[in-house]
């Protein structure tokens, strides 16, 4: 996150290949025809905006696809290109730089455990593939701001975190969620820098947790999620700085212990466990004022909780001396 050698809107065009997986398209061309994909800053619409994923298209899940959109959720600014938000990520277990997802692709989707521990009625270990199964999944369009100050906006496809809670049947005592991403230091680079805390960790409040708006998310743009933005299974609670949206995750736990996360573990001076999008309160090394949507030559102010207030506000109502904005 500290290192930054190229600004946010570049884009290594010998980085983008033809799609060589077939989808289908029909809500994508839908939103193109209604205008709300990125279509004045000169990026032609249609192919150019397509990489190869490397998710299997033939697996058990492609029958999910595409999955009704939620109207709740409406956006103020356009869809960013599916091509940017697929080549440009933070996923420190491939690197500290922003062109993973190529070395991403290596991380094995199949078989996914996950285990629902800690406080709890009963541990329940199952895939990645029966959970998503199991739950009715939904679109929705959602921004995503950086604690970097860039930002995006991404058709999602996932399912409330709620309906994770419920199956875990969490005990009285649990306070929170921690969530924890894998440790693979053979095949993600990162996690073989071995001063950075492995495996990457984010937690919650129960009470965030199964608040509307947390999501756990399993595929974007209308198909399975690509290995770089987290699959099989990521969190997305866009009113937080991204850092909170853990990606690859292999471990729910409840438990009465507040999480210490990745990044406060390594800079608890600048980032902490709340991380609620303020534009008031400056980074201690930039301002968060304004942020720069990926895509785009424009900076946009960045709203209180990330323009999400309606829905998460009144979480942090009764809060006092707690540092909620970092
Ligand atoms: N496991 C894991 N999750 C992670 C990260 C990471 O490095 N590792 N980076 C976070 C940060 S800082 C951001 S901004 C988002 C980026 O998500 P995207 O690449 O899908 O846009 O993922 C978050 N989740
Ligand atoms: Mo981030």
């Amino acid at each position: 996150m500290l290192v930054k050698t190229t600004p946010g809107w570049f884009l290594p065009e010998n980085e983008a290949t033809p799609e060589i997986i077939f989808w289908n398209r029909r809500d994508f061309s839908k939103r193109v025809a209604a205008g709300t994909l990125l279509g004045t800053t000169g990026i032609s619409l249609g192919k150019k905006l397509c990489v190869s994923t490397g998710y299997a298209a033939e697996g058990p899940l492609s029958n999910l696809f595409p999955a009704p959109t939620n109207d709740l959720y409406v956006l103020d600014r356009p869809l960013t290109p599916e091509r940017l938000v697929t080549t440009y990520n933070n996923f420190f277990e491939f690197g500290s730089h922003k062109n993973v997802w190529k070395s991403a692709m290596r991380l094995p989707l199949q078989p996914w455990q996950l285990r629902l521990d800690g406080l709890v009625e009963k541990p329940i270990t199952l895939s990645a593939d029966e959970l998503i199964q199991k739950m009715g999944l939904e679109e929705r369009l959602l921004r995503h701001r950086c604690v970097e100050a860039w930002s995006i906006a991404v058709p999602w496809t996932g399912f409330p975190l709620k309906s994770l809670v419920d199956m875990a049947r969490p005990l009285s005592g649990a306070k929170y969620l921690k969530m924890t991403g894998f440790d693979l230091p053979d095949i993600a680079p990162g996690q073989r820098q071995t001063w950075l805390p492995w495996p990457y960790v984010e937690g919650l409040t129960i009470n965030e947790a199964v608040n509307e708006m947390s999501m756990l998310v399993v595929g974007a743009y209308g198909k399975p999620l690509p290995h770089q933005n987290g699959a099989p299974l990521r969190l997305i609670v866009p009113w937080k700085y991204g850092f909170k949206s853990i990606k690859s995750i292999q471990q729910f736990t409840f438990t009465d212990e507040r999480p210490v996360n990745f990044w406060q573990e390594i800079a608890s001076k600048e980032y902490g466990f709340w991380a609620n999008v303020n534009p008031q309160i400056p980074h201690p090394r930039w301002s968060q004022s304004t942020e720069k949507m990926l895509g785009s030559n424009e900076r946009v102010p960045t709203q209180l909780y990330n323009g999400y207030g309606e829905f998460v506000a009144h979480l942090y109502a009764d809060l006092k001396n707690e540092s909620l904005y970092m």
